[in-house]
């Protein structure tokens, strides 16, 4: 039986979510098969048995397990055999490093550019979820006046990306010669705003261009689907 993972998806069938998205690269590496199961932001709430309110949630046979730092530990301790996501309590804590990081100071970058289009992507019966829950957490500010001038927020997105770029001038993956649970955490990151965003975050001829098509083409293409250009 394959592994159900829950996922959410605009209204033209993209996967949107950066957290189900490396679980989907932390299922390929472990070369476990799964199914997906579209969902739309306001279902969340009423799937397995209303015990959740976010995805990534997968299903294994009798367990199920929701958040992405409890599934890729779910994944190593159940699939020991597996290729490993963490090698070493080393790795996993640098990791978890890895992913504040990235969380604080690029994903946060990302979500002031690209909320409105994450609104006009979900859902219409989704929407108004949306907004009011993303409005509350803005200080009254609607998504349309958060968004505004935008554009002057790419310089500042760009210079936070430099360890990033600095990391990857020294190895093809951020693990290094092959891709880690790092690596997964910023292609979702890249992949989610290229499931919306309608205005490109990097220079054409910006190194990281090179790494997010390594990280793509992994696992026969996983993260080659139809988005927006990420460059200009
Ligand atoms: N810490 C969680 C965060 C997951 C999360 O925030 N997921 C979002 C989608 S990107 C979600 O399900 N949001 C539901 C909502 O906003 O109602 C994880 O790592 O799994």
């Amino acid at each position: 039986m394959p592994i159900r993972l829950y996922e959410l998806v605009t209204t033209d069938a993209r996967a949107l979510s950066p957290f189900v998205w490396r679980i989907k690269y932390a299922l390929a590496h472990k070369g476990l098969d799964f199914e997906t199961v579209p969902v739309g932001f306001t279902e969340i709430p009423k799937l397995c048995g209303s015990r959740y309110k976010t995805v990534p949630i997968i299903e294994d046979g009798e367990t199920t397990v929701c958040d992405s730092w409890a599934i890729a530990d779910y994944l190593d301790e159940a699939y020991p055999d597996r290729p490993k996501l963490f090698s070493s309590p080393q790795e996993r804590a640098m990791i978890r490093f890895f992913d504040s990081w990235f969380g604080l100071e690029i994903m946060n970058r990302m979500f002031s550019i690209n909320v409105l289009d994450i609104h006009n992507h979900a859902r219409e019966e989704d929407q108004p979820y949306f907004r009011k829950s993303r409005e509350a957490r803005l200080g009254g500010k609607t998504l349309e006046q958060f968004i505004n001038g935008r554009e002057a927020r790419l310089p500042e997105l760009n210079h936070a990306l430099r360890p990033m770029r600095a990391a990857l001038a020294a190895s093809p993956f951020l693990g290094g010669h092959k891709p880690n649970y790092a690596d997964y955490i910023a292609l979702g990151g890249f992949l989610w705003t290229s499931a919306i965003c309608t205005m490109p975050l990097l220079a054409s001829d910006d190194k990281l261009n090179d790494w997010l098509e390594r990280g793509f083409s992994l696992y026969d293409n996983l993260g080659k689907v139809a988005g927006y250009p990420l460059s200009a």
